[in-house]
């Protein structure tokens, strides 16, 4: 089926899953037109604008267990859908709550959603709204289906390895505004890259496939969870770099990761692996972490000096290869459909 239509189809599920928002919201709940206005809002605004590529992944993942054995039916596509939808509303809250919390300015090619004028810091409960929508969706429509128990952990289950992942990432420094480059080690770098993005980037949409279609040994999740740790890893070093040297019309946000004192795997690289010298280190600690355009300027050269665009280069390659090589080896084992589908979407991506 071609991709347009695969797309098409999504859509039309986001439209029904929020009639079916909104029209509980009105008949079960005791709440006036505006703030059933508001709620509408919080989801139309925050959930369908991006590459959908989670949301989009659950049906591939389920043909992709399902095999040849036979055609989705019309339902069984839905269904999918739905929960692709679900991941989908996950990454609205969290990116919500994500962008106040980095002092980002816009997302997805618009405002943030915290910058509206009308919205500001209610956005950090209507982010918890949008989590609480994921298990109304999925009480509404999987209470009976044999999985209901097992689709609803996994979102509980994954939502707070999320948000583990963010205390990570936001506590890297021991002390907020305190510069000290020798917190950032690679082994820190890649626990927060586990936790916060690729358990609910990749493996969420992954088991969730494998669930509709009924996979159950516990060994096959073990082995799609090594997998797509490593393509999440591989995909926040991309956001990593994208941050830095991405083109912000094109990511559809502009960078923070330099002021915020993150810890990222462009200054991790810069400090172990490009030779810096102890006055290359001194210029990284006295301008990283700061909200200054010329402290920025000079970390970002500094960047360039080292070669990070060259190493980044060298290391997509790498995790590219070693990830293939990963599925090589599961083939016969189980199908690779799924990985094969994520990796194609995010190697050399510039978005
Ligand atoms: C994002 O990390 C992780 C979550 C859970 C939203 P980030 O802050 O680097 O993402 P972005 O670059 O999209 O703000
Ligand atoms: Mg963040
Ligand atoms: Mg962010
Ligand atoms: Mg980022």
């Amino acid at each position: 089926m071609d991709a347009d239509l695969v797309k098409r189809e999504f859509m039309a599920v986001f439209d029904e899953l929020v009639a079916q928002l909104d029209a509980e919201l009105a008949s079960s709940f005791d709440v006036p037109p505006p703030a059933q206005a508001y709620i509408h809002k919080i989801m139309t605004y925050n959930v369908p604008h991006g590459k959908l590529t989670r949301g989009l992944a659950v049906l591939q993942c389920y043909k992709s267990f399902c095999g040849h054995a036979h055609e989705l039916s019309a339902e069984e596509t839905r269904q999918a859908n739905m929960l692709g939808w679900c991941v989908e509303w996950l990454q609205a809250c969290f990116l919500v709550a994500d962008d106040i919390m980095d002092g980002s300015h816009t997302r997805r090619g618009q405002a943030c959603y915290y910058k509206l004028p009308e919205i500001g810091l209610k956005a950090v409960n209507d982010s918890l709204i949008l989590e609480a929508m994921i298990f109304r969706i999925l009480k509404a429509n999987f209470r009976s289906h044999r999985a209901y128990v097992e689709l609803t952990e996994l979102f509980r289950e994954i939502t707070f390895i999320t948000e583990v992942g963010q205390l990570l990432d936001l506590t890297s420094q021991q002390e907020p505004g305190h510069v000290d480059l020798t917190a950032f080690t690679s082994d820190t770098l890649y626990r927060i890259y586990r936790y916060k993005t690729a358990y609910y980037s990749f493996y969420l949409s992954v088991a969730l496939g494998m669930r509709l279609a009924n996979v159950e040994d516990p060994q096959l999740y073990k082995h799609a969870e090594r997998v797509c740790l490593a393509i999440g890893e591989y995909f926040q070093a991309q956001d990593d770099y994208l941050d830095c040297f991405g083109e912000p019309e094109l990511i559809g946000k502009v960078g923070t990761d330099i002021e915020e004192n993150k810890c990222t795997w462009l200054v991790v690289t810069a400090l172990h692996e490009c030779n810096a010298s102890a006055e290359d280190r001194a210029l990284l600690e006295a301008n990283y972490g700061r909200n200054d355009k010329e402290c920025v300027a000079r970390v970002k050269e500094m960047y360039g000096k080292l070669g990070i665009p060259d190493a980044f280069q060298a290391y997509e390659q790498k995790s590219y290869d070693s990830i293939r090589a990963m599925i090589a080896e599961l083939e016969g084992v189980m199908p690779t459909g799924a990985f094969e589908f994520l990796l194609q979407k995010v190697y050399k991506r510039s978005k």
